[in-house]
């Protein structure tokens, strides 16, 4: 495909495309002018291209390169002047006097890159970056749930991008331009396969790592660690022991034997992603051992080499029985793993989904976050929106992200939010990051909706920065992707930034969860798991819906946090409302703060969501002519589809809860 064929989407924010703006041009072809690049290696390669990439398309201009510093305009250098403050991986970028040149230092090629990425992109939005960046979060990584056959679990963007067949994909150059996509936002560690695994995939570390090491070979320039997921049966499945106990010897050898077998292959490679006794995957718990022995057996085997294992905590029964009221899905990660606190290597970190469900619309943040405090930790998020429209509807989740980074757990008093948690600032971790489940495919927009890419790029932007705003956030993304059109940027924001709020309205109240077709969780199906073994319950009757997770008479959830958080939650007065079927039931007749009843309440809201998608249309609508014809019609499809989407949501629900409770809508509308 030629770059045309791919169409204007496919750059997402790295089109570069003519700055107009007189003083900003101006700017840039002064800065770009002469660059001196002082560092070599691939790395070095990628930076140059880069720049030169953008001088072109930005200004038009061919820069030279020099390779003295004092006839530059632009000195790209590692261990320059200045850069005493700086981390592995944080830049400089600052005017030199008296020749008024400019300087990007970094104590590292990878430094230099982020560096480069982000002048470049403050140039774009017409700002002159000057100043020092660290990034926040040490691991910034994505995780892929892609399979050896080229599917993708829980994909709304086509096939996997890395695999097809039982191989490589043919075309590479997709995993090229996605590397440097992700670079430009500091992306630096990525699993190339799902975390179930099959037994194709068992292979990787195998007979099928040279595609790996290819994969890393691309990955690399651009300063990302390849990672991989792998079960945790394959001595047994791969290796042919008669066992996986992380105890014997036998097993212990067998990894330490594959992960030398890696190393010599992928010098750099990252490490182990597990999910583990988790839904049917094979774990230590088959051998009667606990996480931690499972875990630091693998992370033995890595060490010598400074590779982690990433150990997921996504651990709950899910064979449940309907009736049994004392089990409770959402105690379960920390049930686990809180007696195991200071047990795990340094070099395990255990990754956390944001909610103690399962990437919900809404629920709390996982009490693990707080709870552990001799553990690393890093934060699971999924920008794959599996239960959030599936890229079919429009679902920024930035201010969602950005609930879960801002949480106060209280751990070490006022000021012990999950953003300082996951920075590795509030307990003494060696390991600590964000991972975020990708939303890319192979449909030449990435990401299946166009404006989906604002996840990926805000999720890789809070890595880096927790504390930039959504909205913020937003606006960097629109401009880069759409250009400076003022009227595109107003529309467009305001439909990002109120999403998440109508797609909640339409779907789940209150954060009960679920009410999705089973399998495939897209569209209403408010009992689709009620009866079910996955621990999914609404408790829906004819008086009442919520699960009462109280420590006074529920299943003692909310004494999993500390006091001011457990207190919060355990009396219904103060349970932020947004949250209060996950942790109270709560009768239809009774009243919320906003003086409505509850089933008024999911009248109300749910006719509401439906009016804001036909608004969202009107608004996009505004914006014929002013963007991309390609995208202007992709994203009105998407829209009218999210609006058959509402539409149902509403109905099912509506009618689900006036069928169920017998009270009339008090405004008279159609319910079945
Ligand atoms: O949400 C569930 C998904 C599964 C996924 C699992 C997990 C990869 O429905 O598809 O499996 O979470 O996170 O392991």
């Amino acid at each position: 495909m030629t770059n045309a064929q791919k169409g204007r989407s496919y750059s997402c924010w790295l089109g570069y495309d003519p700055v107009e703006d007189a003083a900003a041009r101006e700017l840039g072809q002064v800065a770009l002018r002469k660059i001196c690049l002082q560092a070599d290696g691939a790395t070095g390669e990628c930076i140059a291209a880069e720049l030169k990439r953008a001088a072109q398309g930005l200004f038009d201009l061919e820069p030279e390169m020099v390779s003295r510093p004092s006839e530059a305009s632009l000195v790209v250098g590692v261990g320059l002047a200045g850069d005493q403050e700086l981390d592995e991986e944080g830049f400089l970028v600052q005017e030199l006097t008296p020749s008024g040149s400019l300087q990007i230092a970094a104590k590292t090629d990878r430094g230099l890159l982020y560096g480069v990425f982000a002048f470049l992109r403050e140039l774009r939005l017409g700002r002159f970056l000057l100043g020092k960046e660290n990034p926040a979060v040490p691991l910034r990584m994505l995780n892929h749930w892609d399979n050896l056959d080229g599917s993708v679990e829980r994909g709304y963007a086509g096939t996997s991008i890395f695999w097809d067949g039982g191989g490589l994909a043919s075309d590479l150059s997709r995993v090229a331009d996605y590397a440097r996509l992700l670079a430009s936002v500091g992306i630096n560690g990525i699993s190339v396969n799902n975390v179930n695994v099959h037994a194709d995939e068992t292979a990787l570390i195998g007979p099928k790592l040279p595609l790996v090491a290819r994969l890393a070979d691309i990955f690399r320039p651009w300063g990302i660690r390849i990672f991989l997921s792998v079960s945790y049966a394959s001595p047994v499945e791969l290796g042919g022991l008669p066992t996986a106990d992380p105890l014997d010897p036998q097993v212990q050898n067998w990894w330490a034997e594959r992960a030398r077998a890696i190393y010599s292959r992928i010098p750099d490679f990252g490490g182990f992603v597990v999910k583990a006794d988790s839904e049917h995957r094979p774990g230590p718990f088959t051998y009667g051992r606990d996480h931690a022995q499972g875990a630091n057996m693998l992370a033995r085997a890595l060490g010598p080499y400074g590779g982690i294992v990433v150990w997921r905590c996504f651990v709950y029964n899910c064979t449940q029985d309907w009736r049994d009221y004392k089990t409770d899905r959402a105690k379960a990660a920390y049930d686990t793993f809180m007696p195991l606190d200071g047990k795990f290597d340094s070099n395990v970190v255990l990754q956390i989904k944001n909610g103690p469900m399962d990437f919900q619309i809404r629920e709390p943040v996982s009490p693990l976050f707080g709870g552990l405090s001799h553990t690393n930790q890093m934060l699971e998020l999924q920008i794959t929106q599996e239960y959030t429209g599936q890229q079919r509807d429009l679902c920024y989740l930035v201010p969602m992200w950005k609930e879960v980074l801002d949480f106060d757990t209280f751990a070490r008093g006022q000021g012990s939010a999950v953003k300082d948690i996951v920075a590795g600032k509030v307990f003494s971790q060696t390991y600590s990051g964000i991972a975020g489940v990708a939303n890319v495919g192979s449909d030449p927009n990435w990401t299946g909706h166009t404006l989906a890419q604002a996840n990926l790029y805000g999720f890789a932007r809070l890595c880096w920065d927790p504390n930039l705003s959504a909205a913020a956030i937003a606006e960097e993304w629109i401009q880069l992707t759409f250009g400076p059109n003022a009227k595109v940027r107003e529309v467009i924001l305001e439909m990002l930034l109120r999403s998440r709020e109508i797609y909640e309205n339409y779907t789940v109240p209150l954060g009960i969860g679920w009410m999705v077709n089973p399998g495939h969780h897209y569209g209403p199906n408010v009992d689709g798991y009620e009866y079910d073994r996955w621990g999914t319950y609404h408790r829906a009757d004819c008086w009442a819906i919520g699960v009462d997770r109280t420590a006074k008479g529920g299943t003692g959830f909310a004494g999993q946090y500390h006091p001011p958080n457990a207190q919060m939650y355990e009396s219904r007065e103060t349970c932020p409302e947004e949250l209060l079927l996950f942790f109270h039931r709560a009768g239809y007749k009774e009243r919320l703060r906003s003086g409505k009843t509850l089933i008024q309440h999911i009248y109300d809201s749910h006719f509401a969501g439906v009016e804001q998608v036909e608004e969202m249309i009107d608004r996009w609508n505004s914006l014929a002519g002013l963007v991309d014809p390609e995208i202007f019609i992709h994203v009105a499809e998407r829209l009218q589809d999210q609006l058959k989407n509402a539409i149902e949501w509403r109905d099912v629900v509506n009618s689900y809860f006036y069928r169920k409770s017998g009270i009339p809508d008090e405004r008279g509308r159609t319910i079945y």
